[in-house]
């Protein structure tokens, strides 16, 4: 009996590590299909998104979003992002040591603030660091607030109120030449940008059909104190090359969240992710307002749901921050990368392929 039992545990044993062995081969052939990817993460002690990077003082700070496993249950609204803090992140040049400065802002400390601390962005002026961020308040409504610190690195400490008339997701805070501040929000689905219309809300507002006009992302300029709007929110155009704006079944190319402007040689670059087309494509335009004309891709999807990007000026080199799942193979558990950006001659940009397929 016992040398049955011995034998037969040794023929589990077996079955179970050839059971493993196929899982890892199929893990194994997912990776390869996906190809090698063409960077690797900035850190891996915790899991990072949606980076936002700035040169503040000489060095790059970037401020992601701080992903962590609450357990909370994943759903089409992205009920699985469920952040509660943001550590700032920065170093001397791409490439570079990364530093973790810690616990920048805790949603325990905003007071109107309920669940999901979102993509976060930040801005300088005149000796104070602007910490920009999304949050659901205490309805469940997300609403963008604002903190300040006079270190880039933070502790920020938060305004008592959300940005008035500020409304859904993915701030991106664009200094113009000129030194105007402009705000570009909004994020469809679990964004909710679809409940605003004529920046009002109505939380039982459907997203568009496929042959309607998509959701626009919208934009404002920012007043002097840099925590409010100085005119209403305006939709921010992105048209096709003849001048027409996508519908909801252009989903490959129309504007789902993640807003970044930067601008190139004069012209304005307005950058964004198509969502469940996981794009991040382009369009270009002569003013912060647009309209901006459909250029194409910055980057092909990556590993995970989101895809969310940055794109910056280091040193005369551009770089494009972005995420993917590489560390943890969870949509919600994601890891910060960087890599360099390529102009054409005609200003158009180089399409980033993640992943190395050769
Ligand atoms: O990180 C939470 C959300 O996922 C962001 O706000 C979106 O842009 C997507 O990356």
């Amino acid at each position: 009996m016992h040398t049955y039992l011995t034998s037969h545990n040794i023929m589990l044993k077996l079955c179970f590590s050839t059971l493993l062995l196929c899982l890892a081969t199929l893990a194994s052939a997912q990776t390869d299909n996906a190809g090698k990817p063409i960077s690797q993460p900035l850190v891996s002690h915790i899991y990072t998104a949606d980076p936002s990077a700035h040169v503040f003082k000489g060095r790059i700070f970037i401020y992601p979003s701080h992903d962590i496993e609450t357990g909370a249950k994943e759903d089409d609204d992205g009920g699985h992002f469920d952040m509660k803090d943001y550590h700032i992140l920065s170093m001397k040049k791409p490439g570079g040591k990364v530093k973790d400065h810690g616990v920048a802002l805790d949603i325990k400390n905003i007071p109107w603030a309920g669940r999901q601390l979102w993509a976060p962005d930040a801005a300088y002026k005149d000796g104070t660091y602007f910490l920009y961020f999304p949050v659901k308040d205490k309805k469940d409504v997300f609403r963008i607030g604002v903190a300040t610190s006079k270190k880039p690195e933070g502790p920020f400490q938060p305004e008592p109120e959300p940005i008035p008339g500020s409304y859904s997701i993915d701030p991106c805070v664009f200094k113009d030449t000129d030194g105007n501040y402009y705000m570009y929000f909004g994020g469809i689905w679990g964004g909710q940008l679809q409940r605003w219309q004529n920046n009002t809300y109505n939380a039982t507002a459907k997203l568009k059909k496929p042959e309607e006009v998509a959701h626009l992302p919208r934009v404002a300029r920012l007043n002097a104190d840099m925590k409010s709007f100085a005119e209403p929110v305006k939709e921010v155009k992105i048209v096709n090359e003849n001048g027409n704006l996508f519908l909801e079944g252009n989903n490959d190319k129309r504007f789902f969240e993640a807003a970044w402007m930067h601008r190139y040689n004069g012209k304005y670059y307005f950058s964004y992710s198509t969502g469940d087309s996981h794009n991040i494509c382009y369009a270009v335009g002569d003013n912060p307002y647009g309209p901006f004309t459909y250029k194409g891709i910055v980057l092909k999807p990556v590993q995970g749901w989101t895809n969310h990007h940055s794109i910056v000026e280091i040193k005369g080199k551009w770089y494009l921050f972005y995420h993917d799942v590489q560390l943890s193979g969870k949509t919600h558990l994601r890891n910060i990368k960087v890599t360099e950006l390529k102009y054409n001659a005609d200003g158009t940009i180089q399409t980033i392929e993640p992943y190395d397929k050769n």
